[in-house]
């Protein structure tokens, strides 16, 4: 287990990305190292997150616009708990977070600020991290094309946009094609150096 330096309450870390970039995989080394909470979105147990869930597999066909709200209502269902944890000094390693809401649905043609709106009041993370390669590669991976997003022109679209959030939101961009081990040591020499120069860090809402 790594010792991160102290702040004055829980970090928290987002992992965003390509589908396939193995940010699921990255989130659940990190919260090992780091003692932290791994939290998920869309977090597929609530009842929510069973409709999300289905739309996901093509079983339950609904608009833009109800499945942009529904996967923001999923994130704030996580809100209050995701605060108090904080608030109490534990970190917290969340697998996709609002960047994803944004990303997907503006990919799909919505407007970037209407897609912002719903979220606006969660929690902002402190850092981060932004995992991306050629979709050729990442398409190649386990599993992929069971879900309705995972094709290759629909993702080409959702990484111009996760690539514009990047630039505006000072995410850190991590080569995804690196090996499990190389990305797991860029993201911990990473959040050191963030702490490095820190001793209280303020809650942001986005
Ligand atoms: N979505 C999500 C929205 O539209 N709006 C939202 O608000 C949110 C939150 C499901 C979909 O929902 C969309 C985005 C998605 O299309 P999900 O549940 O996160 O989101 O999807 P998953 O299928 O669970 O996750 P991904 O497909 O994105 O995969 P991961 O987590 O990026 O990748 P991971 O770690 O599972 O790894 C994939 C495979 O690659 C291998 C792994 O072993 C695994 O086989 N792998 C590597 N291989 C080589 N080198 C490496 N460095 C590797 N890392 C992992
Ligand atoms: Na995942």
């Amino acid at each position: 287990q790594q010792t991160i330096k102290k702040i004055n309450r829980g970090l928290f870390i987002a992992l965003e990305g390509l589908d396939k970039s193995g940010k699921s995989t990255q989130a659940k080394l990190l919260s090992q190292k780091l003692n932290a909470r791994k939290v998920s979105f869309p977090d597929r147990t609530t009842q929510l997150g069973l409709i999300i869930s289905d739309y996901l597999r093509g079983n339950n066909n609904m608009s833009d616009e109800v499945i942009h709200l529904l996967f923001s209502a999923n994130r704030w269902e996580q809100h209050t708990s995701i605060l108090k944890q904080l608030q109490n000094g534990i970190n917290i390693v969340s697998d996709r977070y609002a960047y994803s809401g944004v990303a997907f649905s503006a990919a799909k043609g919505l407007p970037i600020e209407w897609c912002k709106a719903p979220d606006s009041g969660l929690i902002q993370p402190d850092i981060t991290f932004y995992l991306t390669g050629p979709i050729e590669q990442l398409s190649q991976r386990g599993d992929y094309g069971k879900e309705i997003y995972e094709n290759s022109s629909f993702q080409y679209k959702v990484g111009n946009i996760f690539d514009q959030l990047a630039l505006q939101e000072n995410f850190y961009k991590i080569n995804a094609l690196k090996s499990i081990d190389e990305i797991q040591e860029e993201i911990l020499q990473h959040i050191q150096e963030k702490l490095q120069n820190v001793n209280q860090l303020q809650l942001k809402k986005l």
